[in-house]
Formats: C-alpha cells, sequence, structure tokens
C-alpha cells in the first residue's frame, strides 16, 4: 500500500466551496449539537493536570463504567490515545503486529517509531481482518537477534479497510492466544460504537478481553475534540504519565468534557442511521458504470470503492465531485472513501448519487 498517497490524498481532499457542501470526507467533520454547545457553556471546571475537572472526572468514570473497565483517561486526539498506549504496553526495539491498513501504521506518522522505538510487523487480512493463526506465525521466536513480539493491535471498525467490523470470535481467539504467551493486545475503537451498532454488540462486550481501547468522542459521536483510553488502574496510571510528556495534560478541560458526556450518553444511538445511509449509497454505487463496490459489505458508516473503471484518478473523481458540491477524498489513487455521519442526510445520499452518476458520464 502507498502510505504517501493515502496521507496526500487524504490531506489532499478538496475543500467546501460554499457553505453548505455535502461532506462525505469523514466523520471527524462533525458540528457539535446544540446540547453540546450548552453543556460547553455550563460546565463545572477544575485543573485536570491536577486530576481537579469535576467534568472530566465524570467522562473517565462513565467512560470506565460503560467499557467495563477499572479506569479511563480523556484524551486530545485517537492518535495521541493508540501512541500513548503503544508506549505502555511496549518497550524500544520490539514489533507490533497489526494489519497493514491499520491507522497508526499509515496516518499516525512514524510515531509509533519515533516515540516508542516500535517496528509495526504487518499482516494482510481480508477486510482488514487478520487471524490469531496468521499472527501466531508472525510472533518472533525467543532468538537475542530478533526483535521480540511486544504487542498485537486491532481496530474495529476498520477505517481504511472499508468499514469493517472485526468478528467477535476471531478477536476474542487472538485476544487468548496473545494472553496464554503472555502478549497484550490493544483495540483501536476509533469507531467502536459503530461496530458496536453492526454487530448488535454491547462495547463492553467487545471491549472485554482487550487490554487497552481507545475510542473516540470526536468522530460519529459529533464531539469537537476529544478520544478516551480505557483499560486496568495500573494501564491508566502510565497512560497519565504519557500523556504529560507528550503535551496532552490540559487544564479546564472540562468544557471538552462536557460535550463527551453527551457524545457518550447519546449520540450511539442514532449511529444505525448513519450505517442506513451508508448502504443506501453503496447500493447506488454499485450500479453506477465504472465503480466497484461490493454492496454487501458495507456495514457501518464507511464505504471504500474503486473508481479505475471510470478512467479516472482519486484526485480527477474528488474533483469533479468538488465542483457539485460534494466533498471526498481518496485513500490512494484507485480508491475513494465516503463516511456518512450525524451532517449527512439521506437526501444528501440521493443527491450524492445524482451527481456521482452525472461524473461517471462526463
Ligand atoms: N482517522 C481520520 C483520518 O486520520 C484518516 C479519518 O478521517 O478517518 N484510529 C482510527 C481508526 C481513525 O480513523 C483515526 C482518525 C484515528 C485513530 C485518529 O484519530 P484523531 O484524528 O483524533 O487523531
Amino acid at each position: 500500500m502507498n502510505v504517501n498517497a493515502i496521507q496526500s490524498e487524504l490531506s489532499g481532499a478538496e475543500k467546501p466551496k460554499t457553505m453548505r457542501a455535502i461532506d462525505l470526507r469523514s466523520d471527524t467533520v462533525t458540528q457539535p449539537t446544540p446540547e453540546m454547545r450548552r453543556a460547553m457553556a455550563e460546565a463545572s471546571v477544575g485543573d485536570d493536570v491536577y486530576g481537579e475537572d469535576p467534568t472530566v472526572n465524570r467522562l473517565q468514570e462513565r467512560a470506565a463504567q460503560i467499557f467495563e473497565k477499572e479506569a479511563a483517561l480523556f484524551v486530545p486526539t485517537g492518535t495521541m490515545g493508540n501512541q500513548i498506549a503503544i508506549r505502555v504496553h511496549t518497550q524500544h526495539g520490539q514489533e507490533i503486529i497489526c494489519e497493514e491498513r491499520a491507522h497508526f501504521n499509515n496516518l499516525e506518522s512514524a510515531t509509533v517509531s519515533a516515540f516508542s522505538g516500535c517496528l509495526p510487523r504487518t499482516l494482510h487480512g481480508e477486510d482488514g481482518v487478520i487471524t490469531w493463526e496468521q499472527i501466531k506465525k508472525k510472533i518472533a521466536p525467543p532468538a537475542y537477534y530478533r526483535a521480540q513480539t511486544g504487542l498485537i493491535s486491532l481496530e474495529n471498525t476498520g477505517s481504511l479497510a472499508g468499514g469493517t467490523v472485526f468478528p467477535q470470535e476471531v478477536a476474542d481467539e487472538i485476544c487468548n492466544g496473545a494472553h496464554d504467551m503472555g502478549l497484550p493486545v490493544h483495540l483501536d475503537g476509533a469507531r467502536i460504537f459503530n461496530a458496536s451498532t453492526a454487530m448488535g454488540k454491547p462495547v463492553a462486550e467487545i471491549a472485554r478481553k482487550f487490554d487497552s481501547v481507545m475510542f473516540c468522542l470526536s468522530k460519529g459521536l459529533c464531539a469537537p475534540v476529544g478520544s478516551m483510553l480505557v483499560g486496568s488502574a495500573k494501564f491508566i496510571e502510565k497512560a497519565r504519565v504519557y500523556r504529560k510528556a507528550l503535551g496532552g495534560g490540559m487544564r479546564q478541560s472540562g468544557v471538552l468534557a462536557a460535550a463527551g458526556l453527551i457524545a457518550l450518553e447519546k449520540m450511539p444511538a442514532r449511529l444505525t442511521e448513519d450505517h442506513a445511509n451508508a448502504r443506501l449509497l453503496a447500493e447506488g454505487l454499485a450500479e453506477i458504470k465504472g465503480i466497484k463496490i461490493d454492496a454487501k459489505k458495507a456495514a457501518s458508516n464507511i464505504l471504500v470503492f474503486d473508481v479505475t473503471g471510470t478512467g479516472m484518478n482519486t484526485t480527477d473523481f474528488s474533483r469533479k465531485l468538488a465542483d457539485k458540491n460534494v466533498l471526498a477524498a481518496g485513500i490512494d489513487a484507485e480508491q475513494m472513501r465516503f463516511v456518512t455521519h450525524n451532517d449527512v442526510s439521506r437526501e444528501d445520499c440521493l443527491k450524492t448519487l445524482e451527481v456521482v452518476r452525472s461524473v461517471c458520464r462526463t
């Protein structure tokens, strides 16, 4: 996979031409809801570096409770959450086994090497799903000249894999196998609430066997800023040290946590709508000549589809969509990504299909 292409394509997505574009670039673009804005204005706050922000403390307690883990930590971004978890679980010179499309391996710079001194040992899995059978063959034997495996990291839903869901029994088998060998397993659950919606399972059940989970409040759940780490009390105690070291110790961050609490309590219930919209888009796209997508695989709010049959690369394709006020980006030169969210309606999806049809005709 061409990582440079992913980065330049995602960051090179066209900017809105008017105030009201249909923005399918990501669910990160969601606006905070009016209820969030009110809660932010009224939040009780304190200095969180002293552990004295009551709203941050409440958010952390609720996250730990909902995920049935001992403790939680509010972090500014998903990237920081993943990188802190990796730092806590590993030692310099170790390897981390992951699927090749893992976000931390493609879109978080080389922080895994720069900060944790680790090497990603990647595997390809269909739809981003890797198995214990594959992983166990990559675990380094205990030879003194071999980099030792320090961590296994999974992603649910798989962002660059097209919003795919990681089957619970496959994840459970990986966690059991890893734990038998004394290895920790981290879950990049940036969109674990989308996974939970698609799987019909509570997040606690999905998270149960993982040693740590990162999830985002600021994507489909619409909070303006923020992600969470959950895990054992010991893991979170160490995570707090690295959060501060990375400059992520925020002061009166209760204004952000107030929006986060609403994201956590109220927003998961509406994700079914985003998934239905993504399915509608997938089914429509599948009928357009030149576009390749397996609509049956549309599992959550992200679609990845191939546009090579249209004669365009993704830069040209994105530009033509943007001319008609639809914003989206490619993950490489051939594959586009559409993401549905709270600020994209069913009508927007129908309009998008009309635009794609007209772009593919020209
Ligand atoms: N992903 C963003 C971009 O970086 C591509 C997006 O638009 O999807 N894990 C996963 C699975 C993610 O998709 C993301 C963000 C992160 C971690 C990082 O979160 P942030 O952006 O808060 O650092």
